[in-house]
């Protein structure tokens, strides 16, 4: 690493809202997001950055998966130092249908810390993010990471989602996700590089995490947890060169979640339909002993429109909130139409 890390120890723990270019804006707290598939080391990498970062005994806090098994069903949050939390977000099985919106909700801190996470489906999300208003905290700053295994392989699906899902986490947070690639001794760390940088990161870790098993203390290993840590700092810090306001960044996040849960149900109900009509016509092409109609790239030619319409949909979002803050008598106006 170009900088040692006592120093680096010392930029992290010495960070501070007020002494970034325009002062606090408002901020209080950087919220390190953790998010991605389930057993692929969020939790144990949270172990290791406490562990490197406080420098004492290996704890297991996350409780991440042991022999017994055990995975998070909770989003629960970490100190790390006085004003850097870590947030386990709960895994997701799969990328796509409702766990997407919970996803981007969580990613997007509409939701409430240290709470279960239940998986809601149709609009039930909606009443959610709405119930947690006056819990969530608009001064948390949200950093997110994606944590990926080494050891998985990455399907062309996949890849497909992976990619909407990095998309739209950093038009929801302004920052492209950071990617974080864990067991980077057990498979293919080359091509998963290449793999997340063909998807737009430019900011990837590999690490190997410290486990309830192997903790024996290493200094590639703090010294990739620090490096890490840092590159969040400075990240936040040129965030911050620019003039934020969090109270309409939250409130722009929570349209755009909201937003994308409603169009996200009319989206599964046209597929479900399209899917029907698709298996009506294998079933006539059957009958009639015509070749099959192919469903080839119709997943991913769904997906790319989905993220084009996501896009434009935020878009269409800034553009309101914009004139909305040039000239507040248009919102007035606009509201009461
Ligand atoms: N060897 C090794 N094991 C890891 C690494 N990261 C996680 N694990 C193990 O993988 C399993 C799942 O990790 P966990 O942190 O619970 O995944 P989560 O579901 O994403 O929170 C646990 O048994 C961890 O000990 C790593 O980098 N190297
Ligand atoms: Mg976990």
């Amino acid at each position: 690493m170009a900088v040692d890390p006592d120093t680096v120890r010392r930029i992290i723990s010495e960070f501070s809202f007020d002494r970034c270019r325009y002062g606090s804006q408002g901020f209080r707290q950087i919220l390190i997001q953790f998010f991605g598939f389930s057993g692929h080391g969020k939790s144990s990498f949270i172990n290791s950055c406490k562990y490197v970062w406080e420098d004492g005994e290996y704890k297991n806090c996350t409780e991440s998966a042991d022999s017994r098994g055990g995975h998070t069903m909770e989003r629960r949050s970490y100190p790390l130092t006085h004003n850097i939390t870590l947030v386990d977000n709960r895994g997701f099985g799969i990328i796509g249908g409702y766990e997407s919106g919970e996803i981007f909700a969580q990613l997007a801190n509409l939701l409430p810390l240290n709470e279960p996470v239940r998986w809601t489906q149709k609009y039930e999300l909606i009443n959610k993010i709405n119930l947690a208003r006056s819990s969530v905290k608009m001064s948390d700053f949200v950093v997110p990471v994606l944590v990926y295994s080494v050891k998985k392989s990455v399907t062309a699906e996949e890849e497909g989602e992976l990619k909407a899902v990095l998309q739209i986490s950093e038009t929801l947070t302004g920052i492209f996700p950071i990617v974080v690639l864990t067991h980077k001794t057990s498979g293919e760390l080359t091509q998963r590089i290449a793999t997340f940088k063909n998807m737009g990161a430019d900011k990837i870790f590999a690490i190997e995490n410290y486990t309830p098993e192997d903790h024996y203390k290493r200094r590639p290993k703090h010294e990739a947890v620090l490096h890490f840590l840092h590159e969040v700092v400075r990240d936040v810090q040129f965030q911050l060169s620019n003039p934020r306001n969090p109270e309409r960044e939250m409130r722009r996040r929570r349209r755009y979640v909201i937003m994308y849960v409603k169009e996200r149900e009319k989206m599964i109900r046209k597929q479900d339909s399209q899917r029907r009509r698709v298996l009506e016509r294998r079933m006539e092409a059957m009958e009639t002993n015509d070749p099959p109609v192919g469903a080839d790239h119709e997943r991913q030619r769904r997906l790319e429109e989905d993220i084009r319409r996501m896009r434009a949909m935020m878009a269409n979002l800034d553009v309101e909130e914009e004139s909305a803050y040039a000239q507040p008598g248009n919102r007035l106006k606009r509201l009461a139409s």
